[in-house]
């Protein structure tokens, strides 16, 4: 069993991530400033002996905490790192706040990683480092050329990570995220994901907006999948030093994301078109060989069953509010 760090493991797809470690009886240590995450997610495991939370930013300076923990319980032998701003929105916004929290937070624990032996640290980049005009499907060779402060935050920690796998020995493996769905993903901003957007107003039967003419394509991962490939990442030792595309390979048009989830919810919602977002791109979907060739990933949750699951989350979510 191993003592894994997850920063950002109170949010979406940190908290899967969370749940999986803990169902296969790691010890966890969860540092999380709850900015975009909720305790609620982590809530299941707050009584587990092997399971330890910190509220604490990533940039102020966590190795007091660290410490603590190690004193107790012995040090932190591998580490997963979620922590994020995520709106890619609000790094235009705020390009220098976004410098300061996703990249000086992340050199800040890399240096902790190989000051105190950490065996290897699972990154969760993004495909929004590639190029817009990326062929499609997208694989990792494919020119990185990011249309954001956020996508050029995610390139620059993988290049911090290659010079410290360099220059020190760190072991790693960074993990591209394609359009990730699920359970606990917060609808509620205006840069949050389409599909908890769409499944929200469904079972509120409120209008839902499809930008452009629907016709754009994405490929949805279910957060437990993602989870499953981020710990296999972590916890084995092979695919060191490698970027690997977490998706399903599986191209899907908004309309008939819309479609199926009206259809699940058996919704009234009416659908109505708004111009196209600024920046969006056409088509997104990614190969699937290396993540199969070196994690043997295969995402186990389709985007039905996935919508379905989410679905019966959300109405949960209804009668708590
Ligand atoms: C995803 C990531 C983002 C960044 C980017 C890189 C999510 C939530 N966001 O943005 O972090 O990595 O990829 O390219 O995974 N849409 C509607 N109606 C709505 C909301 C969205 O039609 O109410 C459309 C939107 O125009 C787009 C598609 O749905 O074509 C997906 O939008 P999104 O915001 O969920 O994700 P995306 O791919 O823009």
């Amino acid at each position: 069993m191993t003592r894994v760090l997850v920063t950002g493991g109170a949010g979406f797809i940190g908290s899967h991530t969370v749940d999986l470690l803990m169902s296969r009886g790691h010890d966890v240590l969860v540092v999380d400033d709850l900015s975009t995450g909720f305790k609620a997610n982590i809530a299941r495991w707050a009584n587990d002996p092997k399971f330890t939370f910190f509220k604490a930013d990533i940039t102020a300076d966590i190795t007091g905490t660290l410490d603590q923990y190690a004193a107790i319980k012995g040090p932190v032998e591998r580490m997963i790192h979620f922590a994020a701003q995520t709106a890619v929105p609000l790094s235009m916004d705020d390009p220098v706040g976004d410098i300061r929290v996703n990249v000086m937070g992340t050199v800040a624990l890399l240096e902790y990683a190989r000051r105190n032996g950490i065996e290897k640290v699972a990154f969760a980049s993004s495909s929004a480092v590639y190029d817009d005009d990326a062929p499609v499907p997208v694989n990792e060779e494919s020119r990185a050329r990011p249309s954001s402060p956020y996508g050029i935050d995610k390139l620059v920690i993988e290049f911090y990570l290659d010079y410290y796998a360099r220059l020190y020995g760190l072991k790693y493996t960074a993990l591209r995220f394609m359009n990730v769905y699920g359970p606990r993903q917060d609808p509620k901003s205006y840069y949050s994901g389409v599909i908890s957007i769409f499944l929200d107003r469904a079972v509120r039967n409120e209008p839902i907006t499809i930008f452009d003419d629907g016709e754009q394509t994405r490929d949805f991962v279910y957060a437990t999948d993602v989870a499953d490939a981020v710990v296999k990442s972590c916890l084995e030792d092979g695919a060191l030093g490698e970027i690997i595309n977490i998706g399903t390979g599986v191209e899907v048009t908004i309309n008939q994301t819309a479609r199926t989830i009206l259809d699940l919810a058996k919704s009234r919602s009416t659908i109505t078109h708004a111009p196209a977002r600024a920046g969006d791109i056409r088509r997104s979907v990614t190969t699937m060989d290396k993540a199969a060739r070196l994690l043997a990933f295969q995402p186990k949750v389709g985007l039905r069953e996935g919508l379905e699951q989410t679905l019966a989350w959300v109405r949960t979510q209804m009668i708590v509010r």
